[in-house]
């Protein structure tokens, strides 16, 4: 991130409602969307550059985020818990808007730092993992009775694992970066198995799965950890809150976390699914919705998990396909390597299906 960009950030800062003096601002995190800075200061803030060519009505994303904060504070409130540290508070700019949009014409937000917590981009401790699957279990029942109706569809189709596939198939044929042939293999695996595009969005058609107001991005770092109770305290990154599948960010969270390897782990001699952290992150998360799943959602997790890992392999591999323009690259190669992890994955999970199966049965 450019120098220049931490500049714009800090003169971003200066068009909120916030008291006493900030410092610098320094890029901070591991998103593959946004630009995060923290800002310090006796109080510490994020602020985040939006991503224009992705959020193209960030206004509209805004309006969900602030709706489902201050949902989610009136629960926590009454529950005897800290809204400040239990969930995103947006901060509003000087005009009371929730962003402030510079000359640019880039959208900027900010949030209270969540204090005394951390979050992993890989499972260190199955605690954490386990922990994590609490946390964006109970967050699906939270958000139960949210009143669905009133969220905007920040990102068209954004788990329409069959309209994603379209796309792919769109960036195979047109080539325009020449990679093309340098990646059948990729290529072959994602066309093989088009017949599981389908299943999760059909079965929600038939009213089998039910829609739900789901997180969408549930990566191990997108929720915060407290570091003295090693508890999920805070669910971040909520940019794709929207109506969806519960099966969608159990299994987000499984590609990510039940890995040997980090996501874009170029030796693949180090990244296997780990099915006993399938069993945990099972565990935690069934614990977390406390009963909120229909039995049919329970018996699909597995799937969940599979397609899941399928779509975001199928979606690195269109964007190198289509020169990395979506998912932020730090090197050359970087969304072909993170295509390989989950493609491992998915094959792993091929050869240890049955035994997923029976730990959602039991
Ligand atoms: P992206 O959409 O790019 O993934 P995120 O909203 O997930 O952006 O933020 C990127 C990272 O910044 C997170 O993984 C986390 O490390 C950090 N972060 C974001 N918001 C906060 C917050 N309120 N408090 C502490 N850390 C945060
Ligand atoms: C992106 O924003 P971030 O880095 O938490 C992406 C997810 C992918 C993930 C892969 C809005 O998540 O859908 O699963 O990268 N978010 C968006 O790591 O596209
Ligand atoms: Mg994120």
């Amino acid at each position: 991130m450019t120098v220049e960009l931490e500049k714009r950030a800090k003169e971003a800062v200066r068009h909120f409602r916030i008291q006493g003096e900030t410092g610098e601002a320094r890029p901070w995190g591991s998103g593959h969307i946004n630009d995060t800075f923290l800002v310090d200061g006796a109080t510490r803030y994020i602020i985040q550059r939006m991503n224009r060519s992705i959020f193209i009505k960030p206004m509209e994303v805004m309006d969900n985020i602030t709706g489902v904060t201050s949902f989610l504070k009136e629960k926590i409130r009454k529950a005897g818990g800290d809204e400040l540290r239990e969930t995103l508070t947006v901060i509003f700019s000087e005009d009371g808007k929730p962003l402030y949009k510079d000359s640019f014409g880039d959208s900027w937000r900010m949030y209270y730092m969540i204090e005394d917590a951390e979050c992993y981009d890989q499972v260190e401790t199955e605690q954490v993992f386990y922990e994590s699957a609490k946390a964006f279990g109970n967050f699906v029942r939270l958000l139960s009775d949210y009143p669905a109706e009133t969220l905007h569809e920040t990102i068209l189709g954004f788990h329409d694992t069959k309209a994603r596939y379209e796309v792919f198939q769109h960036a195979v044929e047109a080539d325009v970066c020449g990679r093309a042939k340098d990646v059948q293999r990729e290529i072959s695996f994602f066309q093989d198995r088009e017949d599981i595009t389908g299943v999760l969005g059909q079965m929600q058609a038939e009213g089998k799965l039910p829609l739900r107001v789901t997180h969408n991005d549930t990566k191990l770092n997108n929720i915060m950890m407290d570091k003295k109770t090693g508890k999920g305290i805070c669910v971040i990154d909520l940019d794709t809150v929207m109506p969806g599948l519960s099966v969608h960010d159990f299994g987000d969270s499984i590609r990510f976390g039940a890995s040997t390897g980090a996501e874009d782990e170029p030796d693949l001699s180090k990244v296997n699914f780990d099915i006993h952290l399938f069993e945990l992150y099972t565990k935690g998360f069934l614990e977390g919705c406390q009963g909120s799943l229909t039995e049919t959602e329970i018996a699909m997790l597995p799937m969940g998990a599979k397609v899941m890992t399928y779509e975001c392999g199928m979606r690195f591999l269109t964007d190198y396909l289509q020169g990395d323009s979506y998912f932020k690259v730090h090197r050359k190669g970087q969304n072909l390597d993170r295509c390989r992890t989950q493609m491992k994955l998915v094959a792993d999970m091929e050869k240890d299906w049955r035994q997923m199966k029976r730990i959602v049965q039991e």
